[in-house]
C-alpha cells in the first residue's frame, strides 16, 4: 500500500531531512518516489484546498511555498493509517514521544512532515506529484 509524505520547508531548512528519511526507513518504508519540489503558490492552494476557508490557510501557504520540499510516495503494509501515527499529532506539543513531529517539528503549523489521511486522500496526493509512468519508471516490474 502506498500513501504520500511530504518533508516541509521547516525540516529542509532545519537540515532534519536525513534523520526523517532514517526514521521512515527504520519504520519500514520503502522509498517508491521522491523529488525535492517548490510548490508555487497555485499548488499550494490546491493542495490544501480543503482547507480555504480555515483561519490558518494564507498561513499555511504562505510557509508552504516559502522553501523547497520533498514529497515521497512510501510504500508498507498498512502505510495511511501506520504512517499517520509515526508523524504524530498535527501539534508536535501534543504528539507522542519519539514521533517525527515531536521529534523535529517547530510548531503547529512547521510540523515538519504531512502525511495522507486516508487511502482515497492517499492516491489524490500521490497523483498530485508524481505519475503512475514515472513510479513504473523507476521500479519496472516492481512496481505496483
Ligand atoms: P494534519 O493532517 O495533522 O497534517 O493536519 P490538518 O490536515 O488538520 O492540517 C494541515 C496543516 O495545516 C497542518 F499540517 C498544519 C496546518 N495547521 C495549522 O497551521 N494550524 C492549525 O490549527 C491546523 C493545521
Amino acid at each position: 500500500m502506498y500513501t504520500l509524505a511530504i518533508i516541509k520547508p521547516d525540516a529542509i531548512a532545519a537540515q532534519k531531512v536525513g534523520k526523517i528519511i532514517t526514521h521512515l526507513e527504520e519504520a519500514g518504508y520503502t522509498i517508491r518516489g521522491a523529488r525535492l519540489a517548490r510548490l508555487s503558490q497555485q499548488d499550494a492552494e490546491s493542495f490544501y484546498a480543503v482547507h480555504r476557508e480555515r483561519p490558518f490557510f494564507r498561513s499555511l501557504v504562505a510557509f508552504m511555498t516559502s522553501g523547497p520540499c520533498l514529497p515521497m510516495v512510501l510504500e508498507r503494509e498498512d502505510a495511511v493509517d501506520h504512517l499517520r501515527s509515526v508523524i504524530g499529532a498535527t501539534d508536535p506539543e501534543e504528539a507522542a514521544e519519539g514521533t517525527i513531529r515531536r521529534l523535529y517539528a517547530e510548531s503547529k503549523e512547521r510540523n515538519a512532515i504531512h502525511a495522507s489521511d486516508s487511502p482515497d486522500t492517499a492516491d489524490r496526493e500521490v497523483a498530485f506529484f508524481f505519475s503512475e509512468s514515472e513510479l513504473r519508471r523507476l521500479w519496472g516490474a516492481d512496481a505496483r
